[in-house]
């Protein structure tokens, strides 16, 4: 397959001024009529002259321009769109086809979902409902009339307002929706189905009343009680924190269990994952109530950001991505503790996409070229584009970057904007030159950032040395120097904040966290008026995306873990502790001590006065053994993850005593959503993670857990904890599980992923054995990240197993998915494209099961892609 590149971009010939469709589901097959009204784009090249509709999945009945009919035979090229050479300065063009919805299991375009219809049209979805010029800078008004059987089919529903509703004949009736905002076509909806409809009403600032309907199967009526509290927090909160008001009389959510992202912000129509909308206290952990409060608010947001000004082209997913990430990041940190928060983002961003970045399919937060755009739907451009986004923030400060924000809104308002039409609001509502910046678009790579520090008694000044290097990725061999805002500190030897003030400035600029922005490959920052040699802390509230290497002793991470008043930086000290002890342990050269002064830190964290429990817990949370593994060049993972259990076992023995008060401070109230309470059970479960860690006799107590709460939360912990244990009553238990709760997807979902993430030397056989359950599937995306997802990114030890059956498992599957679900299927496939970062005998083994996926003939070029890079 041939790739798409940033380069060869060129406007459309052709705008689509009106855009009408009617769509009737009445029968197995869907039958669409569209009629467009299209006009020359005068920005077009003059030789660019013909009229490109794309088309995929359908059955082409009929073709007509302006009124007369065509052969789409010949027109045909050879990816199925329609080519209509220069079909005049304006032209109408209707179309007829035919597809059959139910045989749609890429769901992509318009598919069923249990007994629904719904739609998913980002990225290239809308080609496979009707021929269209489907690119994200061709922008129509849509008018939707759609058809389907009254009694299978009561609720109608598409994009802006319905204008219009009735009867057809006895059988049948009809809706016609208008979004008179001109859209492009990713951002087209329709459901129908026999749904149960939530409605709230929100008044927003300016005193507009808009609906508030969130719709879901009747099964799960009464589980939207969160998400629209939720949206209505988020509906304020864009309000108050950038001025954006919600534009339609009505916003509609639709719950679908099909669904291959987690939601889709189309203009008044989400359609959402049920996993991110639905919350009960038995079906969703408050985890996920936190994931629902938290993508209800990203969808909002892309209201504006990527609805009323969206993206030019696929290379600037970012614009949009990166920047509704970040609103969402703030509105969970406003919402909650922003330092939680910060911490579970970073967590996130190195176990995702810090190896992203290290890995064969590396790519800029703009990429330059795809074959996919769905493989580009990734840990970079979100995370990595949020990241990118905060960092304006922290160079700018914050009113120059809401100004900048603003600008881009109202300039590029109903435009298909560029990543560059962003930077340069930026640079004019600032007034920075943000040239050296914009380099962060381009560079892919984790800037690895090393520190060296002197101190001069005499003069009082502490000197820091920085030295920046971004590794080679593919197809870029050799980097510039990023604009790095380091944002630092420094403690006292008492551990009391000193101020940092730059020598040469004046001392009421002196702040106690200061931002020196690297921009050099080498520098050195001088800060006066230092009395005694401090303790620095660097990169304080993860001010930038990239990798600190400092020279710490043993004792000045304890030091900063028990003292340094940013709390980040505080868990970062507690974390690179532990990266340590257990880096060496894993190399089978233990650090002398290294244990002893965990404990100590451990202990400390425990006891310290009036700690915040959400911090505490982040704190006693070890690294992730994916974390771990991207420390090493060559990676053993079944020696990194015996470390890491080897370490859990020794710290819930020496702190049994505490783990198990922790135990009994559990909150026992019923469950309620608080963010103190979700808490309080996060530090008694983790606690009873480690009780049980450190002596199998504590069993009993997540049997007993797991019978008697009253939520999802506790239920689950207590579940995970007894799946890694191979002893009988355990084993009896989760069975009873799948039994109490087996009507419910989204709790058989976790049952799965328990299993698959279990941490007992046959969890490969149980996966093995798991892929044959009557209630495992491909079919539902869900049920197949929960099992080989889970298993392939979350169980590192197993899925490694030297025998290469792990690898084997996974490309089974890959491929057995491939002619279904390619979108998924190359999802699924990412664990195995890491395969040169491990020892020999695995490394071999992955690289034979990629060549072997990519020996198949017919491949999906989504499959193809990613097989084809990871073995470049
Ligand atoms: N636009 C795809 C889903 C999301 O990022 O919101
Ligand atoms: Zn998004």
């Amino acid at each position: 397959p041939q790739p798409v590149r940033l380069e060869d971009y060129r406007p459309p010939a052709y705008h689509v001024e009106q855009a009408r469709l009617r769509i009737d589901l009445s029968g197995e097959t869907a039958r669409v009529d569209a009629r467009l009204e299209l006009r020359r784009n005068p920005a077009a090249a003059p030789e660019d002259t013909a009229l490109r509709l794309d088309a995929e999945f359908l059955e082409l009945e009929a073709l007509h321009l302006d009124g007369e009919a065509l052969d789409p035979a010949a027109l045909r090229a050879a990816d199925g769109a329609l080519v209509i050479p220069d079909p005049g300065a304006r032209c109408r063009v209707e179309t007829t086809s035919r597809f059959r919805p139910a045989e749609n299991t890429a769901l992509s375009g318009l598919y069923r979902s249990g007994r629904m219809y719904c739609t998913q049209c980002e990225a290239e979805g809308f080609r496979r409902i009707t021929p269209y010029p489907d690119r994200p800078d061709v922008l129509a008004p849509f008018t939707t009339t759609l058809i389907a059987d009254r009694t299978a089919c009561p609720v109608l529903l598409s994009n802006g307002d319905c204008i219009e509703a009735g009867a057809l004949d006895e059988q049948r009736h009809y809706a016609v929706w208008h979004d008179p905002y001109p859209k492009p076509a990713y951002l087209f909806a329709v459901v129908a189905g026999d749904l149960s409809c939530q409605e709230e009403r929100f008044t927003t600032a300016s005193g507009r009343e808009v609906a508030l309907r969130f719709y879901t199967e009747p099964g799960n009526a009464g589980r939207t009680e969160h998400a629209l509290a939720s949206l209505k927090r988020a509906m304020r909160w864009d309000e108050q924190q950038y001025g954006l008001e919600y534009d339609l009389d009505t916003y509609m959510v639709v719950a679908v269990g099909d669904f291959n992202m987690g939601a889709m912000e189309n203009k008044g129509l989400n359609v959402f994952n049920t996993q991110f909308v639905l919350a009960s206290p038995d079906t969703a952990t408050d985890a996920d109530y936190e994931g629902v409060e938290a993508v209800i608010g990203h969808e909002y947001f892309h209201n504006w950001t990527g609805n009323r000004v969206t993206c030019r082209d696929w290379f600037q997913l970012s614009l949009k991505e990166g920047l509704t990430v970040f609103r969402e990041h703030q509105f969970a940190e406003a919402m909650g503790s922003a330092a939680i928060e910060r911490i579970r983002q970073v967590r996130l961003l190195r176990s995702a996409q810090f190896p992203e970045d290290a890995g064969p399919m590396a790519h800029p937060v703009q990429p330059k070229s795809y074959v996919e755009i769905n493989n580009f739907y990734t840990a970079t451009v979100y995370a990595k584009g949020a990241e990118v986004i905060r960092m304006y923030r922290t160079l700018l400060g914050d009113t120059p970057f809401r100004r900048g924000v603003r600008r881009y809104l109202e300039r590029h308002d109903g435009e298909a904007a560029t990543i560059d039409d962003f930077l340069a609001c930026m640079e004019e509502a600032s007034g920075a030159d943000l040239q050296q910046f914009s380099r962060w678009y381009h560079q892919a790579g984790t800037p690895q950032v090393t520190v060296r520090d002197e101190y001069d008694p005499e003069r009082e000044v502490y000197t820091l040395h920085c030295r920046q290097h971004t590794p080679a990725t593919p197809e870029q061999p050799r980097k510039a120097p990023m604009h790095i805002p380091l944002a630092v500190g420094l403690l006292g030897p008492d551990g009391a904040p000193l101020p940092v003030q730059l020598a040469g400035e004046p001392a009421d600029e002196a702040a106690h966290t200061r931002v020196l922005e690297l921009r050099e490959a080498e520098e050195r920052f001088e800060i006066a008026g230092c009395p005694q040699r401090p303790t620095p802390s660097l990169l304080r509230g993860f001010s930038a995306p990239v990798a600190v290497e400092y020279p710490y002793s043993d004792d000045d991470l304890a030091f900063l873990l028990a003292r340094d008043p940013d709390p980040f930086a505080r868990w970062e000290a507690g974390q690179q502790l532990a990266v340590r002890v257990l880096l060496a342990e894993a190399a089978g050269e233990p650090r002398p001590g290294g244990l002893e002064r965990l404990e100590a830190a451990f202990r400390g964290a425990l006891e310290a006065p009036g700690a915040d429990p959400a911090l505490t817990a982040e704190v006693l949370t070890l690294p992730s053994e994916t974390y771990l593994a991207e420390q090493l060049e060559v990676v053993d993972p079944q020696a990194i993850h015996d470390a890491r259990a080897g370490l859990r076992r020794a710290l819930g023995q020496a702190l049994t005593a505490h783990w198990q008060a922790l135990c009994e401070q559990h909150p026992g109230r019923p469950w309620r959503h608080s963010a103190e309470e979700a808490a309080q059970r996060r530090l008694a479960n983790l606690a009873l993670s480690y009780l049980v860690a450190g002596s199998p006799r504590h069993l009993d107590r997540a049997l007993q857990q797991l019978e008697r709460s009253d939520n999802l939360t506790d239920r689950l912990a207590a579940l995970a904890v007894l799946a890694d244990s191979e002893a009988p009553q355990a084993e009896r238990a989760i069975e009873a599980f799948h039994q109490r709760w087996r009507d419910e997807p989204l709790v058989v979902d976790k049952w799965f992923r328990v299993q698959a993430t279990a941490s007992r030397p046959d969890a490969l056989e149980q996966v093995e054995r798991l892929t044959r359950h009557p209630d495992f599937t491909l079919d539902n995306p869900n049920r197949a990240r929960a099992l080989l997802g889970a298993f392939a990114q979350g169980n590192p030890a197993c899925f490694h197993s030297p025998d290469g059956r792990g690898y084997r498992l996974l490309a089974d599957h890959v491929l057995a998915l491939d002619a279904r679900n390619p979108q998924l299927a190359a999802r699924l496939l990412g664990p195995l494209s890491h395969w040169r970062r491990y020892e020999p005998q695995r490394r071999t083994a992955m690289r034979e099961q990629l060549e072997r996926i990519l020996a198949q003939p017919a491949l999906s070029k989504d499959v193809h892609e990613v097989a084809s890079r990871s073995l470049e």
